[in-house]
């Protein structure tokens, strides 16, 4: 049985599909975001950073969301959430993974909180933004020709995206109008996964 230290709305998301995805027994432990409970006590024991996700499994505590997805479709590979890691497709799948979780997601978290880099929130927001757009072109081509992120086979990194593609409101244009192919790449991608509540709410 794990346990999830989730929000939603939140990257615990990608998590989430992947415990619903792969049918793991699983419970929740919610902390609020927006009521700050990531910054308190109970929650530092547990991680100190006061980041989700968390899992725990028995007497083991798992953080870094990338780590515990990872972790997570190598335990449960009947699932077949990540091509075999030592092969091109991989490989291929595990940068894309990095490129969502650590680029794509590190850009929003700017957005998320731009005090904690400057006073000067616009410009963090605005900078962090041109950012974004330059690399969800890059996400949009690539769909061009491709059904998912790393091929024709749907992977973790698409479960991330799904996650990524929830926060578009914090951004000044509609995501779904500026990038043709977003909206029939997440249908496809919950086609895909009928099992995950979470991704068909997303
Ligand atoms: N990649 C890091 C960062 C995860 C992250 O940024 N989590 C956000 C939610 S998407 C969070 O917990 N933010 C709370 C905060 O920064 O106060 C990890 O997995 O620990």
């Amino acid at each position: 049985m794990y346990t999830l230290y989730h929000f939603p709305i939140s990257c615990s998301s990608a998590v989430k599909m992947v415990l619903e995805i792969t049918g793991a027994a699983h419970q929740e432990r919610s902390v609020n975001l927006f009521e700050g409970e990531q910054h308190q006590a109970e929650f530092l024991a547990i991680n100190p950073l006061g980041k989700l996700p968390v899992l725990v499994e028995g007497e083991n505590v798992f953080t870094q969301g990338e780590a515990i997805l990872i972790y997570l479709s190598q335990k449960h590979k009947n699932a077949q959430l990540m091509p075999d890691l030592a092969t091109y497709q991989g490989m291929e799948a595990l940068q894309w993974l990095n490129f969502i979780a650590s680029s794509l997601h590190g850009h929003f978290t700017k957005i998320f909180h731009p005090e904690k880099i400057s006073h000067d929130h616009q410009v963090v927001i605005q900078n962090a933004e041109e950012e974004i757009v330059k690399l969800l072109n890059l996400i949009d081509d690539t769909l061009e020709n491709r059904q998912f992120l790393a091929g024709n086979l749907p992977s973790l990194a698409d479960l991330y995206f799904a996650v990524v593609l929830g926060w578009g409101q914090v951004l000044s244009f509609d995501l779904y109008e500026r990038y043709p192919h977003f909206a029939s790449y997440k249908k496809q991608l919950q086609a895909e996964f009928p099992l995950s509540h979470t991704l068909q709410n997303i």
